[in-house]
């Protein structure tokens, strides 16, 4: 059965993935690791996982008129997880709107068959894989602001290079 590896993400402008890869190359010297290419730094709003080809396509047609609220929300500070060793960019303080955003999109998707995580929702931009350290950098660059207006969906496709991650979607911006 063909499956396709997808997930639902906040995708940065280039000038604000440009301004978090200067945050992954000001923390790398501290964690190590290695940096995600530029134009690949994303927040994942919702992680699908393995889907089938058909859910899939219901998705990719569906996905143009999911109204996603238009919002911002303020990278200020870095932080690990250490389990999978990645160092990421967050906010301190997750805004109202992006948590309704992430919490309307899974009741959303439960009419397609998807159980919303168990786990809480942490936003965050992951900077670096294979960090060597459980701390992260004590100071963070000077805080960015992310206005958001719309969502994609991608599929994650393993290669010889690593994870490739294709948009097969959009949801249209909202005024
Ligand atoms: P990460 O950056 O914290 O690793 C593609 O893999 C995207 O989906 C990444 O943003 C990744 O988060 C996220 N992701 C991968 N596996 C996940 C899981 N089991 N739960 C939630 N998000 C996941």
């Amino acid at each position: 059965m063909s499956t396709l590896r997808l997930f639902y993400a906040l995708w940065p402008e280039p000038d604000l993935a440009d301004t978090l890869s200067t945050w992954a190359a000001q923390a790398q010297p501290h964690s190590h690791g290695r940096p995600m290419r530029t134009e690949t730094l994303h927040m994942t709003l919702a992680f699908l996982g393995s889907v089938e080809k058909e859910i899939a396509d219901e998705l990719i047609d569906a996905t143009p008129y999911h109204r996603l609220q238009p919002g911002t929300v303020t990278l200020d500070r870095y932080g690990v997880f250490a389990r999978p060793r990645i160092l990421w960019a967050g906010p301190e303080q997750t805004p109202d709107s992006l948590q309704a955003s992430h919490d309307g999109l899974w009741l959303w998707l439960s009419a397609f068959g998807f159980a919303p995580p168990t786990q809480p929702f942490r936003p965050h931009v992951t900077l670096l894989r294979n960090i060597e350290r459980n701390d992260p950098p004590a100071d963070a660059p000077p805080p960015v602001t992310w206005r958001y207006d719309r969502m994609v969906l991608v599929a994650s496709e393993s290669t010889d290079g690593g994870s490739r991650y294709r948009v097969v979607a959009r949801s249209k911006p909202q005024p």
